[in-house]
């Protein structure tokens, strides 16, 4: 099972990150996240053998992981895997919060075996995958403000129609 942490919005937040994705798919085609999946990944960490995994998910519950707000309001894609996303503001103040809590838990993995694997975090809620994306400025949409209340540790396996997501353990948040 691929690991990876991740943000996750209420579903209140994923409802209105989802006319987003609506958008998204009638501009760039593709496959869109179910509501229910749209998540922030702060940390993803690859295939994981079923020890380090119940490890983990134990460790991680003693853990403790900065809060704070963002808007996410920025459209951008990675162009050679097809995902389009949105984004809190690249040029955003006051995300200091989101990139410490990132820094932290790449401290808290080290013990249990795990490197940074990507030298810069970008962070993004994927609303698409296998896009074609085009020009992102015809994006638009309302800002969504977001305060994300649980961090949570997530197996993925893929499956023909997109992964299957399970949530293994949470971190809690300062509050
Ligand atoms: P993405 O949405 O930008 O594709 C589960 O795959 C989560 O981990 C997704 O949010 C995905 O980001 C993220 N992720 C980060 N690096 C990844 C990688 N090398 N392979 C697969 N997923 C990765």
């Amino acid at each position: 099972m691929r690991l990876f942490f991740a943000y996750w919005p209420s579903p209140e937040t994923a409802a209105r990150i989802e006319p987003w994705a609506r958008r998204a798919h009638a501009l760039y085609g593709g496959r869109m996240m179910r509501t229910e999946t749209l998540h922030m990944t702060l940390a993803f960490l690859g295939p994981t053998e079923p020890d380090r995994v119940r490890a983990l998910a134990h460790g991680c519950t003693g853990w403790r992981l900065p809060a704070g707000a963002m808007t996410l309001h920025e459209p951008g894609c990675f162009a050679r895997a097809r995902v389009v996303w949105l984004g809190p503001g690249a040029r955003d103040p006051a995300l200091e919060w989101l990139f410490q809590a990132n820094e932290r838990l790449w401290r808290y993995l080290a013990p249990y075996g795990w490197q940074r694997q990507e030298p810069v975090f970008r962070p993004h809620v994927s609303l698409l995958r296998n896009a074609k994306p085009g020009d992102l400025s015809q994006l638009r949409g309302t800002p969504v403000s977001w305060a994300p209340q649980r961090c949570i540790l997530v197996g993925s396996q893929p499956q023909a129609s997109g992964s299957r997501y399970t949530m293994l353990a949470e971190v809690p948040l300062e509050p």
